[in-house]
């Protein structure tokens, strides 16, 4: 699919602000992509793509979470977590993407997940970190960034945790199982 193309489609789905921040998590993730190489076609397209269903009807959503074998735990949690699952489900079936990695991208951008990939870890962090964004602590994460995808991820994974749990938020499982995931494993 043209980058053009895909852009026209999500385009009709977002208001315009969220529009400007997909263009922003484009921008952050091409970035990313040639620093860390990764696909840079694949990291814009699931860039494109990742809140596409960010303003699908909640009742759409939770419909197409139970009727699609998805993780029904999540209807136990934050709403704000279900359209990056129901949007990789409705990348496929109303824009005809069937790249697996570009729709586990935008399956696993605000959850995370154990194992990531480095497309998915890109993502993650782009959508965190795109100019556009501006709440606090974004800047050390920007410079982490630079040098280092884990520590990066790792920050940006923790600053949301700490943010939901100030709020008396609960905390989606996967969420805590990635931060664990890569702390275990990020060597240093
Ligand atoms: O869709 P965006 O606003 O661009 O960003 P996102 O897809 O990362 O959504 C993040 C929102 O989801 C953020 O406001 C925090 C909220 N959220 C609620 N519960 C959880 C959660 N995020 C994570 N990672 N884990 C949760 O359990
Ligand atoms: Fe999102
Ligand atoms: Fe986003």
């Amino acid at each position: 699919m043209e980058k053009d193309k895909a852009l026209a489609l999500v385009k009709e789905q977002l208001t315009d602000h969220r529009y400007q921040h997909t263009l922003g998590v484009v921008e952050a993730a091409g970035k990313l992509a040639e620093r860390y190489g990764v696909d840079k076609y694949k990291a814009e397209m699931a860039a494109i793509f990742h809140d596409y269903a960010k303003f699908r009807p909640k009742e759409e959503m939770k419909e197409i979470i139970q009727t699609q074998g998805m993780d029904e735990r999540l209807l136990s949690y934050n709403a704000e977590l279900w359209h990056a699952p129901v949007g990789a489900y409705l990348v496929q079936k109303e824009a005809a993407m069937e790249d697996e990695d570009i729709l586990d991208a935008i399956r696993y951008h605000t959850s995370g997940r154990p194992g990531m990939s480095d497309l998915e870890k890109v993502i993650y962090l782009a959508d965190y970190i795109e100019p556009g964004r501006h709440f606090p602590g974004v800047d050390e994460v920007r410079e982490l960034a630079k040098h280092n995808l884990e520590e990066a991820l790792i920050a940006s994974i923790r600053n949301t945790i700490m943010f939901l749990l100030k709020k008396n938020q609960a905390v989606f499982p996967d969420t805590f199982n990635t931060f664990n995931d890569l702390v275990l494993n990020n060597r240093s």
